[in-house]
């Protein structure tokens, strides 16, 4: 609830300084049975130089920061080892053939209309420090595309 409070307050008055990122329309592709691994994105504004990590989750063994990038003629994704930077007064968008948060090890199908828990890890770049942020993300259909983007833009 605190922290539901403090990104409330830093919407409302876009200049609370511990506030660090903000995460809006986060989500995940839905998967077949047996099948391991899947996609989390979202879009993540960063109020300070910050570093997103990785994460973990209660339905997924491995949670890492990818990217895909084209090799050749072939799109393949690599993780990013040191992490993913958001400079500060930055926004992200992880997306579908883009940066994209990998949840491997999948311990269940993840289903339309479930919900599924993220908890992403970032550093502060200036102190070092690391904080984590909760998401509750909901699973689209198969094959589904992100869902209808939020009316407002920022820039
Ligand atoms: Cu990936």
């Amino acid at each position: 609830m605190k922290r539901l409070a403090i990104s409330l307050s830093a919407l409302a008055l876009c200049a609370a300084a511990s506030a660090q990122v903000t995460i809006t329309e986060p989500w995940v592709r839905g998967t077949v049975p047996q099948q391991k691994a899947s996609g989390l994105f979202m879009r993540i504004d960063a109020e300070q130089h910050v570093r997103l990590l990785g994460g973990s989750s209660p339905v997924a063994g491995v949670v890492e920061v990818h990217e895909m990038a084209m090799q050749g003629e072939v799109m393949k994704m690599r993780a990013l080892s040191h992490g993913l930077e958001i400079a500060k007064g930055h926004s992200l968008v992880l997306k579908p053939g883009g940066y994209h948060v990998m949840l491997m090890e999948l311990k269940q199908q993840l289903k339309a209309g479930d919900r599924v828990s993220v908890t992403l890890t970032f550093e502060d770049v200036a102190s070092k420090q690391r904080f984590t942020r909760e998401v509750q993300a909901p699973v689209t259909a198969l094959g589904g595309a992100q869902p209808a983007p939020a009316a407002h833009h920022r820039h």
